[in-house]
């Protein structure tokens, strides 16, 4: 029976990888490093410091600079983010995600958010849709980020529920590939060839329902 689910934060419940694509191509402009919207798929569901790797990647190479060097950019980053991100507001929800999250309530299901981000409860309190979660993972205390299960099995621990019994959704391949890592279904949204390994792809975060996680468990 299904008992939880569990929800990613940047693509599933807002979009805030526009902020993020914003924030790294400033930092990669200064750096002379080529970077696009194109590129920046690969930083989505990834942690902070290996996002700044993949654009040196592209560049100088991830061993070019210092730890020290690498966390004073990933700072100054993370500076132009939450300047970016102060203009998030409840109707910067995605489509269907305030009726999903109310049904999943209403539905008697757990709930919680599965975010790599260290924003991510300063993002959810501007959406206003924290007393939707029963819990939500701290980024912080997490050691391994998606693609390892970490965080989606932390999440599910703390709701006290089994893999078998939980549902997490994902708009990243690497959170895709976490919440299987977990023993978990995985519903993506997003385009069929990135959510290759979900159990069920959808084109559009409208498109959640309790029905839809039910019919996976
Ligand atoms: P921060 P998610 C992820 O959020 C983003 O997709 C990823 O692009 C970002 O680098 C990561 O959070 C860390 O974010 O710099 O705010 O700690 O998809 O796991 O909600
Ligand atoms: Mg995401």
């Amino acid at each position: 029976m299904l008992k939880a689910v569990v929800f990613d934060l940047d693509g599933v419940i807002t979009d805030s990888a526009a902020y993020h694509y914003e924030a790294w191509k400033q930092i990669a402009d200064e750096m002379s490093i080529p970077f696009d919207k194109e590129y920046n798929e690969r930083l989505k569901g990834v942690s902070r410091l290996e996002s700044l790797n993949l654009i040196l990647d592209n560049g100088p190479g991830r061993d070019s600079m210092s730890d020290e060097e690498k966390e004073e950019i990933a700072t100054r980053k993370n500076e132009v983010y939450k300047e970016l991100i102060k203009k998030i507001t409840p109707k910067d929800l995605l489509p269907g995600i305030g009726e999903v999250l109310k049904a999943c309530k209403a539905g008697g299901l757990k709930t919680a958010l599965a975010s790599v981000s260290k924003n991510a409860p300063y993002i959810i309190d501007r959406l206003g849709v924290g007393k939707y979660f029963d819990y939500m993972a701290d980024a912080a205390k997490i050691e391994r980020s998606k693609p390892f299960p970490d965080i989606f099995l932390d999440c599910i621990h703390a709701l006290g529920v089994d893999p078998s019994e939980s549902v997490g959704v994902e708009d990243a391949e690497a959170g895709i590939a976490a919440i299987k890592a977990a023993g978990m279904k995985a519903v993506g949204v997003g385009s069929p060839e990135s959510m290759w390994q979900a159990d069920v792809v959808l084109s559009s975060t409208a498109e959640l329902s309790v029905e839809v996680f039910r019919k996976l468990i």
